[in-house]
């Protein structure tokens, strides 16, 4: 209700909250697929999928059939490396073992770790890990090489950084590339291994990085504060040192104004992956993983566009509105609307731009590009949006809808009493 309350004021995305949340449209953009789920580890991942992840569940659970273990494993495997990597009450020995073997520990369906510190949120997710490598071991090698492979490589990531700050602007892409890049260059050979997309997906791994580094770099630059709280920190000090002698002071009033600016810096910075994007999204097939793709993209350039130069991020959480969020996932289903919301958002930030920024310059040329790349992908969409293929549609019609079910539930069983009378019926004399 909250959320309706934060959408008063602006009819069209209330409109969208509400055919959304009580008309179907929820059930429209993420169909119930036909229950995979089929054993109980399965649904014990499916579980765990949903607590863990508000903002991918969603995404995972409309894939095809032919993704959808595959990804929601994929998930909660680096969803529970990634809780050893969150978790400070952790003798550091102890994390840098965890983070390094995690891989081996998928081989391993006994293997469970109940030492997470009491307020880790997912810690029973790893005190349960069994049935994530059970469902782990049940899928096809090629997925399982690729899920192992990356969560080694991350766990590594992960360990290198314990003990190691974020100094200058190459650590910052680095420790993006562990913990988002590589899982964007996974999805993108699990896309490829799965043949719902082309071989090329899988191999750009450059552009794959950037679409993880887009999502990652946004929520460091949002959760400024949080992590300060927590006593870590992911901005890079070779971009805040030109603005405060401390990072916690931007925190405080009289720094703000080097707060914002250094705000302003990394949200430009960030910004320029966003041609890579493009690029990457422009390649898909597949209606599932368009949007699998595409709904958090959307989520991040809608973030950036908030959180620049406002003071809020340096002082509280701040968060896109339910309702925008929903008729932002909405309309993210084609490449041309996908274009349309980031050239929209794009101009949103070059109003805003602040001209006595050292980073100015920056803003502006880059926003720039993204309009240039823009055109170029909205001729591409033209030529690609409708030949995408909703694999699903006809499926989810027969199997699954009411308006489908029941009529063709109705005609089996008149055949059925057709047949039953007929072949039941005493022979003729
Ligand atoms: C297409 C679609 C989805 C994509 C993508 C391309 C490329 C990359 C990503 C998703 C990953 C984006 C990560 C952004 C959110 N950041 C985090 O969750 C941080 O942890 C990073 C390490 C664990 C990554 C787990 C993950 C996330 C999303 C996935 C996935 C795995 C597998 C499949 C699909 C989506 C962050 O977590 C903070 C938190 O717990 O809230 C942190 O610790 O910094
Ligand atoms: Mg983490």
């Amino acid at each position: 209700m909250s959320a309706l309350a934060a959408s008063l004021t602006h009819p069209t995305e209330l409109f969208q909250l509400i055919n959304f949340q009580f008309f179907g449209g929820k059930e429209r953009l993420f169909p119930a697929r036909a229950e995979l789920e089929n054993t109980p580890s399965m649904r014990r991942c499916d579980y765990y999928l949903c607590r863990t992840s508000r903002s991918f569940s969603a995404v995972i659970r409309a894939l095809d059939a032919e993704l959808r273990p595959a990804i929601s494993i994929f998930y909660l495997v680096l969803r529970g490396l990634d809780t050893v990597e969150d978790d400070m009450s952790l003798d550091k020995k102890l994390k840098h073992k965890l983070l390094t073997t995690f891989h081996e520990k998928l081989y391993d369906p006994q293997w469970n770790f109940d030492g997470s510190g009491p307020n880790e949120k997912d810690r029973d997710l790893l005190v349960e890990f069994h049935v994530v490598t059970q469902e782990f071991l049940a899928l096809d090698k090629k997925f399982q090489v690729v899920i192992a492979d990356i969560c080694k490589r991350m766990g590594h990531g992960m360990a290198e950084f314990i003990d190691k700050t974020v100094e200058t602007v190459d650590d910052y892409n680095l420790y993006c590339h562990y913990v988002a890049g590589l899982v964007g260059i996974g999805l993108s050979k699990l896309f490829s291994a799965s043949g719902l997309e082309s071989a090329e997906v899988g191999v750009d791994e450059e552009r794959a990085n950037s679409m993880g580094l887009f999502l990652q770099k946004t929520n460091i630059i949002r959760d400024y504060l949080e992590d300060l709280e927590e006593g870590r920190t992911w901005w890079p000090r070779q971009v805040w040192s030109l603005y405060g002698t401390k990072l916690s002071d931007f925190a405080s009033p009289d720094c703000e104004a080097g707060g914002l600016a250094c705000l302003n810096h990394l949200v430009a910075d960030a910004l320029q992956h966003v041609p890579d994007c493009f690029v990457y999204m422009s390649r898909l097939r597949t209606q599932s993983v368009f949007n699998f793709c595409a709904i958090p993209q959307v989520m991040a350039i809608a973030t950036l566009d908030l959180c620049y130069n406002n003071k809020q991020v340096l002082k509280r959480n701040v968060k896109i509105r339910k309702g925008t969020a929903v008729s932002l996932m909405m309309k993210a289903t084609s490449l041309a609307n996908v274009i349309d919301i980031f050239v929209s958002y794009s101009k949103s930030l070059q109003s805003q731009g602040v001209t006595t920024d050292p980073t100015y310059g920056k803003l502006s040329s880059t926003l720039d590009t993204i309009f240039k790349r823009a055109e170029q992908a909205k001729t591409m969409a033209a030529a690609t949006d409708n030949l995408r293929h909703t694999r699903t549609e006809a499926q989810q019609a027969l199997v699954l809808s009411p308006s489908v079910t029941i009529p063709v539930g109705i005609a089996l069983a008149g055949l059925a009493a057709y047949y039953y009378t007929r072949h039941t019926q005493a022979p003729k004399p």
